[in-house]
């Protein structure tokens, strides 16, 4: 956008705002900014990465990343809520403390956790909620990701269920706060703390240490973490510390205030009229991203282009992926790979083609669950306060040479 058609947006924009009603109509969503440059490699374990901050560290994953299954360990985002993440973990006195309505206290050990429950892997997508915020219009609160805010890994770790049996849960036993190890910026500000109802938990919820076959890396929980399938990762605690069981959900403030979305149908609200009741955000909706080719590639008149990207929801499973080359008024499916990584997982697609016009060129592309749900275009997604869950089609422009 040149200097000049900016000044002349943002004074459209706060026009828009001063009127009142007109500002309903400027509620609405666009496309996710893509394309950002990557920052300097100054981060541990991690390749250079999209950079919105280093203290607390946020690294987006740039979108050519997306045509694998299994998103590299160096590659994968990060985000952190608080500045100050330890920086040393001394894996022999490392523990997870158990505690509240238990029957026998605990704290696990990294060895024990490795030695004494039944090891377990599972595949699956991590994604915050606000992944995919730049699109809303007008621009909520938080950071500005791009669609890099997600990723899939196999994990390997131990049931937390069984590490609750182990404890023994007290009679009124419903609900457990998770936290990590880091501090908040100073003593006043409420911890990342979450909670979660004993009866969401099935058994595909582990505490990790693993993730890709290697230990986490640093940036992305090390030593253990929470991995909660099918769920937004809110939940998925980093660097897990202590877990407190209850009787009652205790209202802390990054449960009431954070991750949630209007209690409404269509889990949305406009600026001028914000619904007055919120849910927590939690399962996945249907989604999926082009990893090839990127945004302004040039490709060949008449070469074979093969796109290829990864599809997810919240664990209903993948039915299929569609293209659109034609501004979505037709679709063909694309290739799917065989699933084998099980339901939590990114689905691969590809989808070859010939470009036989040249100039610009559109790619789109549209995954529906085994629910028969699917996406709609990128500006008929639903504006809510907080940029939760975008999942519009996501759209790809080439230039065929
Ligand atoms: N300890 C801790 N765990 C956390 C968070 C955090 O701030 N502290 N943020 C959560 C959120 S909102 C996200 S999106 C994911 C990010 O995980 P990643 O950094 O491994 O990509 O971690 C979750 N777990
Ligand atoms: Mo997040």
């Amino acid at each position: 956008m040149k200097r000049r058609d900016f000044f002349k947006t943002a004074a459209v924009a706060a026009g828009a705002a001063a009127l009142g009603t007109e500002s309903l109509e400027a509620a609405q969503t666009a496309h996710p900014v893509d394309n950002r440059p990557l920052g300097a490699n100054n981060f541990p374990e991690k390749r250079p990465l999209i950079t919105f901050s280093d203290r607390p560290p946020l690294l987006e994953t740039p979108r050519e990343v997306f045509t694998s299954a299994l998103t590299p360990n160096d590659q994968f985002f990060v985000r952190w809520h608080m500045p100050d993440i330890p920086t040393h973990i001394d894996e022999k006195s490392f523990t997870i403390t158990v505690d509240g309505m238990v029957k026998h206290e605990l704290k696990i050990t990294l060895d024990q956790l490795k030695n004494d429950f039944e090891q377990v892997e599972v595949a699956a997508v991590l994604q915050c909620g606000g992944n995919s915020r730049s699109a809303f219009k007008p621009t909520p609160g938080g950071i500005q990701w791009g669609n890099g805010a997600m990723g899939c890994a196999l994990w390997k770790g131990v049931r937390l269920r069984d590490i609750l049996d182990r404890a023994g849960l007290k009679k009124g036993a419903e609900w457990i706060a998770v936290q990590g190890s880091e501090k908040p910026a100073y003593y006043e500000t409420p911890g990342f703390i979450r909670e979660l109802h004993l009866a969401e938990l099935d058994d595909h919820v582990i505490i990790a240490y693993q993730m890709n076959g290697e230990d986490l890396p640093y940036l992305n929980g090390f030593p253990v973490r929470l991995i909660v399938p099918g769920t937004y990762s809110d939940s998925w605690i980093k660097m897990l510390s202590k877990i407190t069981v209850n009787d009652s959900y205790q209202h802390l403030f990054f449960m009431d205030h954070a991750y949630r979305v209007p209690d409404n149908e269509c889990e949305c609200e406009t600026p001028d009229k914000l619904y007055p009741k919120t849910k927590p955000i939690e399962r996945m909706n249907v989604k999926s991203l082009i990893g090839w080719p990127t945004n302004g590639e040039k490709l060949t008149l008449k070469s074979h282009v093969v796109v290829r990207g990864v599809a997810f929801d919240g664990g209903a499973g993948i039915k299929k992926v569609e293209i659109s080359l034609d501004g979505g008024k037709t679709w063909e499916e694309a290739q799917l790979d065989d699933g084998k990584l099980g339901r939590y997982a990114y689905r691969t697609f590809r989808y070859s083609f010939k470009p036989t016009v040249l100039g610009k060129l559109e790619i789109m592309a549209r995954a529906t669950n085994k629910l028969g749900e699917t996406q709609p275009f990128a500006e008929d997604v639903k504006w809510n306060r907080g940029g939760y869950k975008f999942n519009g089609i996501d759209v790809v422009t080439v230039e065929i040479v």
